[in-house]
């Protein structure tokens, strides 16, 4: 059989934007609405470019009815001389050459942003037709490109229609390019105005001073954005509806041979910390070394200011990082060349010199804040805070220990408190939590002690001036009721171990009750969730008052449900009204809110839980009487709402 011979005439040889036909996938990832957007974007990167350097400060999109899109700076315009070895204008060597944009780099742009870098040539590539006009020296130009199939069934892409010509004269200067997307390589799409706000948006908090104009020539939508604080309002923006500490965010900018780098932070009174960083204007999701320069920087000015300052005593461990960013919302924008993505996402930055060079630059400039006197009371929230995130840490570790240590001293006089049920059937076996030690004494005496156990809670340790969830780890209580369910908590919670089918919060119907129940749901919703959501978490309900007269008892669980009783009681009734569960006695306690053929239980939901944690977490002001009030108002599962006489409803 005759070999089949494989020649140089063989080897396809792809023209380049050809190539870019053929595999889009390759160049803008999907051809998807994300891809369709992307082709878009290569265009405003490279006048974000032309900006962010320094010349020009607008920027227009405008959605054209056609279905293509218009993207219009006011830079110098792309160079229109010819090109030296490729023969052609500058404009056309941009839109027809692969990675054209990376060369402008060095020479024109200090740093370059984008994507891929596969710069405006790709979009060109991907449309039907590509318009650009340059205002330039006085006269205005215009080149056209188009793809078309020859007469073999062959695409040619990005061809120009002629070379580039002067059409006219103009008094400015700027690029605009106007662009169809061909069905052929995307179906049938449109360009998402949200999507295009949402990023125009970020782009002009990335790039200070730059105005960006959206327009909808379809549906007549117009947007503009402008920040003149740049990320220092990013940062405002994202905070927008938290509580913040600082009257403004602090901001610092510094550069030198390598990248470009702008921090701005705030803090707030969440505990968690949100950082957005990006490169060249790109999102790192995963975070990568600029992030780590930045956060180390931060630590190390911190801990050495709370020293020189004594915040922080010769004996006292330095603060960690994770306690300084507690709350703080910052975001991080790097300029740099020759970037490295890593990670599953690739947006992890990887170039270990950003590291090394941000947090020098970020040492140097986070210093000079804290010398300014006037950002005194700043760096005293930050240091506050995280003095009291490092002793909820300590707790939250000694708790974990303690009961990993189920056998030791203090865990054992922990679970003293506890009034265990001699039962061991964790089906059947409930554990009411009660506040105060009266009440507590009351339904241990009234209980049934096969299967009901008792934890009572002092009022005291879980009153108002506990106001961070996190406080409420260190409590000796709440490690108790830890103890007590044997599931551990936060990641290492294990719903298999729990020792209680129903744990049922007993509190006061009044404000410390309230109180008290958020405060607890608060801890169940952040730390052991699933109890909440597998259904084991229930409020108990006593009664309000008792209408009794003789031969004439009955007791009543809301103001609604007064009037009936008094009505069918008749004539020389008289009201006892319960203030607190501690006024019950053992046997009144037990036949109203915890004998099981006779009590009402409310089912705690998930969204229960959510709203105690937002009214405890939203409510870190110091003013008592007002959180009282909030809570009160919020928290009391209004028994005319949830109220429900069907205990198999909830008291499955
Ligand atoms: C390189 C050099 C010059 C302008 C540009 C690039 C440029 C590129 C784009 C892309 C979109 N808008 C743009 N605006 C400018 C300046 C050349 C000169 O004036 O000498």
């Amino acid at each position: 059989m005759a070999e089949k011979k494989y020649e140089s005439k063989d080897i396809v040889v792809l023209d380049g934007l050809d190539a870019v036909r053929l595999r889009p996938g390759m160049y803008i990832g999907t051809t998807s609405s994300r891809g369709f957007h992307h082709i878009l974007w290569e265009i405003v990167d490279n006048a974000i470019d032309e900006i962010s350097n320094g010349f020009g400060d607008t920027i227009k999109i405008i959605l054209n009815k056609d279905g293509s899109a218009t993207v219009e700076d006011n830079g110098r315009g792309i160079p229109v001389d010819i090109h030296p070895t490729m023969k052609k204008s500058g404009v056309e060597v941009v839109y027809t050459t692969l990675h054209a944009g990376g060369k402008f780099n060095n020479e024109n742009y200090k740093f370059s942003g984008g994507l891929h870098g596969v710069g405006a040539s790709v979009t060109n590539a991907l449309s039907k037709w590509c318009k650009v006009t340059v205002n330039k020296g006085g006269k205005q130009y215009f080149i056209e490109f188009h793809s078309f199939e020859d007469e073999h069934g062959k695409i040619h892409s990005g061809i120009p229609v002629k070379p580039l010509e002067c059409i006219g004269t103009s008094k400015t200067t700027g690029t605009s390019v106007t662009f169809l997307p061909d069905e052929k390589v995307f179906g049938k799409q449109e360009f998402n105005f949200e999507t295009i706000i949402k990023r125009a948006r970020e782009l002009a908090f990335l790039n200070k001073g730059l105005k960006i104009f959206v327009e909808s020539k379809i549906t007549g939508d117009k947007s503009e954005f402008h920040y003149e604080g740049g990320i220092a309002d990013f940062v405002t923006y994202l905070v927008e509806g938290k509580n913040a500490l600082f009257k403004q965010p602090l901001y610092f900018h510094a550069s030198n041979k390598i990248l470009d780098v702008e921090v701005s932070f705030i803090s707030t009174d969440s505990y968690t910390e949100n950082t957005f960083s990006y490169v060249n204007n790109i999102p790192t999701t995963e975070g990568g070394m600029h992030e780590i320069g930045f956060k180390s920087a931060f630590t190390k000015v911190f801990n050495d200011f709370a020293r020189a300052n004594n915040y922080l005593k010769d004996k006292e461990q330095n603060l960690l990082g994770e306690d300084f960013r507690e709350g703080l919302v910052t975001v991080i924008n790097l300029k740099m060349n020759n970037v490295q993505f890593e990670g599953q996402t690739k947006t992890k930055l990887g170039n270990p010199e950003a590291r090394v060079e941000v947090e020098n630059l970020s040492i140097q400039e986070l210093t000079k804040l804290l010398d300014d006197k006037k950002n005194l009371s700043y760096a005293e929230i930050i240091l506050d805070k995280a003095k009291q995130a490092a002793k909820v840490r300590l707790a939250a570790k000694k708790a974990k220990e303690l009961t990993r240590a189920k056998n030791n001293a203090e865990n054992f006089n922990l679970v003293g408190k506890l009034a265990s049920s001699t039962s061991r059937d964790r089906l059947k076996n409930e554990l009411f939590i009660v506040e105060g030690d009266s009440a507590g004494g009351s339904a241990k005496q009234g209980r049934d002690r096969r299967y009901q156990a008792i934890l009572p809670l002092r009022g005291k340790p879980l009153n108002a001036e506990k106001k961070r969830i996190d406080q409420v780890l260190a409590n000796e209580e709440i490690r108790t009721i830890i103890s007590a369910l044997d599931t551990g908590f936060g990641e290492d919670f294990d719903l298999s171990t729990l020792r209680y089918n129903k744990v049922i919060i007993l509190s006061d119907a009044d404000q410390d009750g309230a109180h008290i129940r958020a405060i607890l749901l608060t801890f169940f919703y952040r730390y052991m969730k699933e109890l909440i959501t597998d259904g084991h978490v229930f409020i108990g309900l006593p009664p309000l008052y008792k209408v009794y007269k003789k031969d004439y008892e009955k007791y009543v669980y809301s103001d609604a449900e007064l009037a009936d009783a008094v009505a069918s009681a008749g004539k020389g009734y008289m009201i006892q009204r319960y203030k607190g569960l501690g006024e019950m006695n053992p046997e009144q306690l037990w036949e109203t809110t915890m004998d099981p053929q006779n009590r009402t239980l409310i089912q705690v939901t998930i969204e229960d839980a959510a709203q105690a944690e937002r009214m405890i977490t939203t409510l870190m002001g110091d003013d008592i009487e007002e959180r009282k009030a909030y809570i009160q108002e919020h928290a009391n599962f209004d028994r005319e709402d949830t109220f429900m006489r069907d205990y198999k409803k909830f008291d499955v």
